[in-house]
């Protein structure tokens, strides 16, 4: 038949990691490759578990018991569970951080290693009932040198990040990352188990034709910001409009605008005065893999990678996506006046 054989060469997550591990020589001690692992199998069982939630309802509110009589877990709190179990029974880590959780968990010594992860294990969960797609948004740092691993080591700018990536859960899970040496795509292959590479060196377009704003909020923007819409949405130099396309699920919107280009926005504003998505595990991650994918990242004023966190769930405005369209938006931030 003329069915393509099956490629013997398949280039798995795994197998893509331990080759910059090898480009790293010596230094490297595997330990991040085994931390990645463990992302891995949590990605794996929270796409598991979204692609059957409503056959077990878990979709549903907790409070419910299922047939086992035990309480049932919201998808986000059964996301979290897996991803705190699995990342300290790795024996790799030594500070998690979690959306779903109010404070830091510093792993005890026995099971303490040389990293910290910090994580929004659902993010958009609130969009599962719509069957739109979230996503796992993650990002690693290194114990400070001498450090025994305490929450200073994550209070940290994102630029200090070793790594980070997301797992987009849609018709097929994707796990987009980062380890310092430009963007590259895996797709879970069920069958096999395993993240194979189908997106290498990923690289954000300079410029793209779309805006991704929630514009629900514009009776809130600021000048900068009405400005710079308009100025996509009512062009004066004979260019055509950009479209819109707004997901409401970040992972969603970001994974868009790193393959097709455009900007995305979720800015302060005079209702949410700090911005709505998180600095450490929302802003920072998406910053480090827009950077690395030749993109920008600010808060409009200032590079979202340098600012320094004071408390683990703070917020921040972001915007990020392609070079020229984040310039052109920071180009609106240079020119306000003052009070505006
Ligand atoms: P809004 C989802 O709840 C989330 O945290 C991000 O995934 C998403 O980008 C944002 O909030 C959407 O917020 O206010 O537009 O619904």
């Amino acid at each position: 038949s003329n069915e393509e054989p099956p490629s013997t060469d398949i280039i798995t997550l795994t197998r893509h990691v331990l080759a910059d591990q090898f480009r790293m020589g010596a230094a490297a001690t595997g330990d991040l490759t085994l931390l990645l692992t463990a992302i891995q199998t949590t990605s794996k069982f929270i796409a598991t578990n979204v692609r059957k939630a409503r056959l077990i309802n878990l979709v549903g509110l907790a409070g419910e018991t299922n047939v086992q009589g035990e309480e049932q877990k919201k998808l986000d709190v059964l996301s979290n569970d897996i991803m705190v179990n699995s990342l300290r029974a790795s024996g790799k880590t030594a500070v998690l951080v979690s959306e779903e959780l109010e404070e830091a968990i510093i792993i005890e010594d026995r099971y303490k290693g040389k990293y910290c992860v910090v994580f929004d294990p659902l993010d958009g969960s609130s969009n599962i009932d719509a069957g739109v797609n979230i996503g796992t948004i993650f990002g690693i740092y290194q114990i400070k040198p001498e450090s025994k691993g305490t929450i200073s080591d994550v209070l940290r700018p994102g630029s200090e990040m070793v790594a980070a990536g997301y797992t987009m859960y849609g018709s097929s899970a994707n796990l987009v990352l980062s380890t310092g040496n430009g963007v590259n795509g895996y797709t879970l292959d069920a069958a096999l188990g395993e993240f194979i590479l189908t997106h290498p060196d990923i690289k954000i377009p300079p410029r793209g034709k779309i805006y991704s704003f929630n514009e629900g909020n514009s009776m809130y923007f600021h000048q900068p910001v009405v400005n710079y819409l308009n100025s996509i949405k009512y062009p004066t130099n004979g260019k055509s409009p950009y479209s819109a396309r707004y997901i409401g699920s970040m992972v969603a919107d970001v994974h868009r605008t790193f393959l097709y280009g455009g900007i995305f926005g979720y800015p302060d504003d005079k209702k949410s005065k700090s911005g709505k998505l998180r600095l450490l595990y929302e802003a920072f991650p998406m910053a480090f893999l827009t950077e690395q994918a030749g993109g920008i990242a600010t808060t409009g004023t200032k590079r979202i990678l340098d600012i320094v966190p004071t408390s683990i769930h703070e917020r921040c405005s972001v915007f990020l996506g392609s070079k020229d369209d984040v310039l052109d938006l920071a180009k609106f931030y240079e020119t306000v006046k003052e009070g505006t």
